[in-house]
């Protein structure tokens, strides 16, 4: 199988990869260059009519795309350790988390980054007005989750889940386009420290 993705900042293939060291599999990522538009290829859009990465290709020619399914995939071919979750409430805390980080804090990230970040320029019609306004929707984003992360070691209760992977990606990236971890919210910077000193930060 093939697993598609691209270097860091990229958020999402980074998730994939964090992943699969939380899982132990070794699986090494072929580069799409971003730079280059290879994901936008007629070739690529083959595989992912979206033209993004992540994006895994089975051996039968399966493309799975859309970083949670990828994931979904290796939980299910590769269950321990299990990251998504293992009683019926853990695994609805785990999806309650991650599409509240995909579309709550994430979402403010990327407009911001489509609309107020000199590397995108080139790309759309920015509306920076906009995408100015997302640094406090970001701020109001990250004073929620202090809030819920009081008194937690993970986003879902005491062990690592994809939550706090999905989690992870999106803080990393947000400080790399200049939308930093406030100081003031100790709760969120202490998970992101105990995140980093995980082998998996690295990926
Ligand atoms: N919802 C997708 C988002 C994937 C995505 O946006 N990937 C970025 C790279 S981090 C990309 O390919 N961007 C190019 C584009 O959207 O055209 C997922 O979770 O995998």
């Amino acid at each position: 199988m093939i697993l598609y993705g691209a270097p860091m900042p990229a958020p999402n293939p980074r998730r994939v990869r964090m992943f699969l060291v939380e899982k132990g599999i070794d699986l090494p990522e072929t580069k799409i260059d971003m730079m280059k538009r290879e994901h936008k290829s007629e070739e690529f859009r083959a595989k992912n009519s979206m033209g993004q990465i992540p994006t895994l290709e089975l051996d039968d020619g399966t493309c799975i795309s859309e970083t949670v399914a990828i994931c979904r995939y290796f939980e299910e071919t590769n269950p321990s350790p299990p990251l998504f979750g293992t009683t019926a409430v853990e695994k609805a805390l785990v999806d309650m988390w991650i599409r509240r980080i995909e579309f709550t804090v994430m979402t403010p990230v990327g407009n911001f980054w489509r609309h107020a970040h000199p590397r995108t320029a080139a790309l759309l019609t920015q509306y920076k007005d906009f995408g100015e306004s997302n640094r406090e929707t970001y701020k109001g984003a990250q004073k929620w989750l202090n809030r819920e992360l009081a008194g937690h070691e993970f986003v879902v209760g005491d062990s690592l889940t994809m939550a706090d992977i999905c989690l992870l990606s999106t803080v990393d990236f947000a400080d790399w386009i200049g939308l930093p971890v406030e100081e003031e919210f100790e709760n969120l910077v202490a998970w992101r420290a105990r995140m980093k000193a995980r082998p998996s930060a690295d990926a």
